[in-house]
C-alpha cells in the first residue's frame, strides 16, 4: 500500500516504550515497534500449536475441533503437552499476544500524542479474559477450570458451568452485565442513527430535501431536546457509550470470578439473604 502523502507529517519518531528506534520502524502501513514483534511472534506460535492439537485428532471439523484444559487431578501445575499443555502454552501466547497489541496500542497513542482510551479498553477485553483462564482457575485450584479452545466445546463449557449454578441468570453481577450490553447497543444504535440522520438530509416532502448541506450538532441536540427534553451531547455520547461498553466486560468478568470463589451453591439460592433479613421475624 503506497504511504499516503498526509501519513508522512503523522509518521513520527519516538513514543516508544522500549527499544528506542531499534524497533521504531513501519512496515508497509503498519507500525511495528517492539510489542508489534512480540505480538507477531506470540500469534505464530500460538496459532501453530492450535493447529498441532488439531492434527493430534480426534477431527477435522471446524466447529468441533477443540484444545482443552488440563484434567482438574493436575491442580495448577504443568500438564503433559498432550493432555492440557498445549491448552496451557497457547494460553501463554493468547495473553502474550493480546498484550503486546495492546502496548503496541499504547506506543502509536504517544507517538501521537492522543489519550490511551482505546488500549485501555482492549485491556478491559483482555482481563475478561484472563479472569476466565487464570484468575478464576488459580482462585479455584486447577487449571482445568479454563475453558476449551474449541467452538462448539467452548459453548458446551459456558453452558455445563451455568447450569453448574442452577440458573445463572439469577447472578446479580450477570444481571448487570447483560443489562450493560442492552444499553451499549441501544446507545450505539441511538448514536448510529442520529449521526446518519444529520448525514443525510433526505427529499420525502418533509421540510427535509436532498439539495441540503449536512445538519450541524445543533440539530442533533435539538431532536433530542423535543422527543426526551434531553441531550447528553456530542461528546458526552461518546463517553456514555465507553463507560457502558467498558462495564459491561467489567461486570461480565466480575459475575464469572465471583461464581465458585464467592458463591458455590444455586444463584437462585443466594436471593434467600432476602428472606432472611431479621426484619421478618
Ligand atoms: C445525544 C447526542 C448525540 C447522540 C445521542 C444523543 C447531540 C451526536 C444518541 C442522545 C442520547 C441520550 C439522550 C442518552 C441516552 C441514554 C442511554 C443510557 C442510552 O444527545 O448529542 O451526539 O449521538
Amino acid at each position: 500500500m503506497a504511504l499516503l502523502s498526509f501519513e508522512r507529517k503523522y509518521r513520527v519518531r519516538g513514543g516508544t516504550l522500549i527499544g528506542g528506534d531499534l524497533f521504531d520502524f513501519w512496515v508497509g502501513p503498519f507500525y511495528v515497534g517492539f510489542f508489534g514483534l512480540t505480538a507477531a511472534f506470540f500469534a505464530v506460535v500460538g496459532t501453530a500449536l492450535i493447529l498441532y492439537g488439531a492434527a493430534l485428532g480426534p477431527t477435522w471439523n471446524i466447529w468441533r475441533i477443540s484444545i482443552a484444559p488440563p484434567d482438574l487431578s493436575y491442580g495448577l501445575g504443568l500438564a503433559p503437552l498432550k493432555d492440557g499443555g498445549l491448552w496451557q502454552i497457547i494460553t501463554i501466547c493468547a495473553i502474550g499476544a493480546f498484550v503486546s497489541w495492546a502496548l503496541r496500542e499504547v506506543e502509536i497513542c504517544r507517538k501521537l500524542g492522543i489519550g490511551y482510551h482505546v488500549p485501555f479498553a482492549f485491556g478491559v477485553a483482555i482481563f475478561a479474559y484472563v479472569t476466565l483462564v487464570v484468575i478464576r482457575p488459580v482462585l479455584l485450584g486447577a487449571w482445568g477450570h479454563g475453558f476449551p479452545y474449541g467452538i462448539f466445546s467452548h459453548l458446551d463449557w459456558v453452558s455445563n458451568v451455568g447450569y453448574q449454578y442452577l440458573h445463572f441468570h439469577y447472578n446479580p453481577a450477570h444481571m448487570l452485565a447483560v443489562s450493560l450490553f442492552f444499553t451499549t447497543t441501544l446507545a450505539l444504535s441511538l448514536h448510529g442513527g442520529l449521526i446518519l440522520s444529520a448525514a443525510n438530509p433526505g427529499g420525502d416532502g418533509s421540510l427535509r430535501n436532498k439539495q441540503d448541506v449536512v445538519k450541524t450538532p445543533e440539530y442533533e441536540d435539538t431532536f433530542f431536546r423535543d422527543i426526551i427534553g434531553y441531550s447528553v451531547g456530542t461528546l458526552g455520547i461518546h463517553r456514555l457509550g465507553l463507560v457502558l461498553a467498558l462495564n459491561a466486560g467489567f461486570w461480565s468478568a466480575v459475575c464469572i470470578v465471583i461464581s465458585g470463589p464467592l458463591w458455590n451453591k444455586g444463584w437462585p439460592q443466594w436471593w434467600n439473604w432476602w428472606l432472611d433479613l431479621p426484619i421478618w421475624s
